[in-house]
């Protein structure tokens, strides 16, 4: 059993998508044992995308993650965290697989609808990062 931290962004709630991505995860067998909606607010911003920090894109990437509320969760399952990397596709949208969540649903580079963890350190900094230990069910 693996543990990973899986974030619908603000464009993939603003769209309506939140029901669409979570009954993707359920149907998978994945497991949600937290869930919660947030505003990111840009210090758990830049906590977040700390490995950014020096990328021409960070400060619009922070305008963006904080731009609206986000669905956080912690997702339990074999495989879970390769599993939800599989699932959410590509960075670019544009190469992102017919079937993935970005594929079929991201915008740009950018907004691309959701964020998963990819590997299994960032998971654990992340899942700690977003939940309290009383949060996860
Ligand atoms: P990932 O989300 O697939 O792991 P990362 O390279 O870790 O992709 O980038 C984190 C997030 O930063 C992306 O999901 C996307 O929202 C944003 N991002 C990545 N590359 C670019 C870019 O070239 N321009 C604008 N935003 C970007
Ligand atoms: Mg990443």
């Amino acid at each position: 059993m693996e543990r990973s931290f899986f974030m619908v962004k603000p464009d993939g709630v603003e769209r309506g998508l939140v029901g669409e991505i979570i009954s993707r995860v359920e149907k998978k067998g994945l497991k949600i044992i937290a869930m919660k909606m947030i505003r990111v607010d840009a210090n758990l911003a830049k906590k977040h995308y700390a490995e950014h920090a020096a990328k021409p894109f960070f400060r619009d990437l922070v305008a963006y993650i904080t731009s609206g509320p986000c669905v956080a969760m912690v997702v339990e399952g074999n495989n879970a965290i390769k599993t939800l990397r599989d699932m959410t596709g590509k960075t670019n949208p544009k190469e992102a697989a017919a079937g993935t969540i970005r594929g079929d649903f991201g915008i740009d580079v950018c907004r691309n609808v959701v964020h998963a963890s990819d590997s299994k350190e960032s998971a654990k900094k992340e899942i700690e990062l977003f939940f309290r230990p009383s949060e996860i069910l």
